[in-house]
C-alpha cells in the first residue's frame, strides 16, 4: 500500500537521542536502527512539516529511580495517583546523551519541543506532560502550532515505540489529528511489549505505517 502525504501532513520524530540508542543510559531494543530511515526521512523533504522532540530532563528528576530511596530502575510506584516508571537517570540537560542524534542531518527541522524540564512531573508525549500534582497534563504547545499551520494528519517515528512515540500517537488522535505510527522507524525500550502495542494502535484508530509506503503529493 502506499500513501500519499498532503502538505497537511506533518512528521514527528520523537527523543532519537544516544541515550535511547544501545549503550546509553535508557536503551532501546535496536535503537540504533531508526537512524538511517529517520536521516534519508528528512533528507528527502517529503514532509512540509518537520518536528523533533527532545527527552530533556533536570538532575534529580522525579522519573528517575535514584530520585528514590530503595527503589530501582523499572519498577513502578504511583505518583500523583497514576502508574510511574522508574527510569535510570537519562537525557540530562546538557549531557551527551541527551542531544539530537549527532549523524542525522536536521536542517529540516521546523520545530523542537524539550519535554521533562519539571523536574516533579514525567512527560512522554510531544504534546502534553505526563499528570502532575494538579491532576492535569500541561500542554507543550505543539498541537497549536500544528493546528495554525494547516496540519491535518501526523507521522510519528522514534524511541521509544512503547513510551513516547505510543504516548504521543495516542495524544495526536485526541486532540483531533488522523495518526500513523511509522513501524520500521521506531524501537521499543521493552521488545515483548510490540504486541500490545499493535493493539492499543488498532483499538484507538492509529495507522501501523512502513516508511516505505510515504509518497509526496
Ligand atoms: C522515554 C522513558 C523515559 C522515551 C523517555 O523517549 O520513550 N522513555 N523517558
Ligand atoms: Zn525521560
Amino acid at each position: 500500500m502506499s500513501h500519499i502525504l498532503s502538505p497537511h501532513a506533518a512528521l514527528i520524530i520523537v527523543d532519537v537521542q544516544p541515550d535511547f540508542m544501545p549503550g546509553g543510559a535508557l536503551a532501546c531494543h535496536e535503537g540504533d536502527t531508526v537512524v538511517p530511515g529517520i536521516d534519508q526521512l528528512l533528507r528527502s523533504r517529503m514532509f512540509r512539516h518537520v518536528v523533533a522532540t527532545q527527552d530533556w530532563h533536570p538532575h534529580g528528576h522525579i522519573s528517575f529511580a535514584s530520585s528514590h530511596p530503595g527503589r530501582a530502575p523499572f519498577e513502578q510506584i504511583d505518583l500523583y495517583g497514576q502508574r510511574q516508571t522508574l527510569w535510570p537517570d537519562h537525557c540530562v540537560q546538557g549531557t551527551a546523551g541527551a542531544a539530537l542524534d549527532p549523524t542525522i542531518d536536521w536542517s529540516a527541522l521546523d520545530a523542537l519541543i524539550r519535554k521533562g524540564g519539571d523536574p516533579g512531573v514525567d512527560s512522554y508525549s510531544g504534546f502534553r506532560e505526563n499528570h502532575g500534582p494538579a491532576g492535569t497534563r500541561p500542554s507543550t504547545g505543539l498541537a497549536g502550532w500544528l493546528h495554525e499551520r494547516g496540519v491535518e494528519e501526523i507521522f510519528v517515528c522514534g524511541l521509544a515505540r512503547d513510551v513516547c512515540v505510543l504516548w504521543t500517537a495516542q495524544d495526536a488522535v485526541e486532540l483531533g489529528f488522523r495518526a500513523h505510527l511509522l513501524w520500521d522507524l521506531s524501537r521499543p525500550v521493552t521488545p515483548d511489549t510490540d504486541a500490545a502495542t499493535r493493539a492499543t494502535l488498532l483499538a484507538q484508530g492509529i495507522a501501523i505505517t512502513e516508511a516505505s509506503e510515504l509518497r509526496r503529493d
